[in-house]
């Protein structure tokens, strides 16, 4: 009797603490379950808080009720996406002007209704004080990690975001630090950082929330960038113990206005290919790891592909294990720069397509 306890308590321990606790143990579960049962939930950056050309604005009285997605297909994404970014600083908004009051009104709305949250991250240059894409500080995690000139003042950084973390009340999200992280534009990315570096800065992270803010309301995602070799992706995992979660982002460039062909080396051809080839390998190694999989970013910048969802992404997605799929951000002030379909955009028809496969989930 007394060993099965002891048994049984091990096995508890041991389940919980990839997820940090139980209450994101319970949407581990569900993703698991959406995964297993070959449905894919369908997310959307910074949906609630503003689309194509509007966003709210007297935030303390809106009761969050319009989406570009929804205004398309009659139903909020099943996820929601927003970025910490200006957190560390303790700004009153994030980089894209998104107040904080707002986004944590947003997070307990969407989860109230169902959804599901995911964070990622876009914090300055803590030795430049530059933004997240001043790469001009190679060697930056030495100063950042214990020991480094710069390891107090980054720690009052991690201690603000915790405080954000914490001031949502226990609610699960899905947080994914450290994103992209195989390409050279971001100052954690390869420009600056060694692969122990990386790890080292993901470890600390996890222990302060972890270990000393104790927040147990978190899912922890690794997403670098998804056209890495999997010898690269591997070599800056965490670590089983770390993550729960393992995606990857990756963008289709073809015909999309603001082509950025140089960033990854890509001319913009061959997404469907790339992103089948990702696919495969995220089924691998989160089947091998029993994590979750996601396809954590994804898009083409002002859709020009009138058959984008049903043509390309769906067909790829369709064999895949992602639990959920986000495209980015539709701005209010950059007409060209969005990634799902607004009221009155032309191609609008076959993003409603998509929504209405029997695998893809809105929130219906
Ligand atoms: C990028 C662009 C930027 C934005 C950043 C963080 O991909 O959308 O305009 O500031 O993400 O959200």
């Amino acid at each position: 009797m007394k060993v099965s306890i002891i048994t049984v308590f091990a096995a508890i321990m041991a389940v919980i603490s990839c997820s940090g606790g139980n209450r994101a143990q319970a949407l581990l579960e569900r993703l698991r379950s959406a995964s297993q049962e070959g449905k894919i939930l369908y997310g959307h950056q910074d949906d609630l808080v503003y689309g194509h050309s509007w966003k709210v604005e007297d935030w303390q009285n809106d009761t969050l009720g319009r989406s570009d997605v929804r205004d398309v297909c009659g139903a909020f994404p099943a996820v929601v996406g927003f970025d910490l970014g200006g957190i560390e600083l303790g700004d009153s908004c994030n980089l894209d002007a998104v107040p904080f009051g707002l986004m944590r009104k947003a997070v307990l709305t969407h989860v109230e209704r169902g959804g599901i949250v995911t964070f990622s991250w876009h914090p300055r240059n803590p030795v430049t004080g530059g933004d997240s894409w001043d790469t001009s500080t190679p060697g930056i995690p030495a100063a950042i990690l214990p020991g480094g000139a710069e390891h107090a003042t980054f720690m009052t950084w991690l201690e603000r975001l915790g405080d954000f973390l914490a001031g949502l009340d226990g609610t699960p999200v899905v947080f994914r630090p450290w994103h992209e992280n195989l390409g050279g534009w971001f100052w954690w990315g390869t420009k600056c950082c060694t692969a122990d570096e990386y790890k080292a800065l993901f470890v600390m992270t996890y222990d302060y929330l972890v270990g000393e803010r104790r927040l147990d309301n978190l899912l922890w995602c690794y997403s670098p960038n998804g056209d890495a070799s999997p010898e690269a992706f591997m070599g800056t995992y965490p670590g089983d113990e770390y993550i729960d979660i393992v995606g990857a982002d990756m963008y289709e460039y073809a015909g999309a206005p603001d082509e950025d062909a140089d960033r990854d080396n890509f001319s913009g051809s061959g997404f469907k290919e790339r992103l089948d080839t990702l696919l495969a390998f995220l089924r691998q190694v989160s089947d091998e790891r029993g994590k979750v999989a996601a396809l954590t970013e994804t898009g083409l910048e002002a859709l020009p592909n009138p058959t984008w969802w049903t043509e390309t992404l769906y067909p790829a997605l369709e064999s895949s294990n992602v639990a959920y799929v986000l495209t980015w951000r539709n701005a209010h002030d950059r007409p060209s720069h969005f990634y799902a379909p607004w009221a009155g955009f032309e191609h609008s028809a076959d993003f409603v397509k998509f929504t209405e496969f029997e695998k893809i989930v809105v929130l219906k």
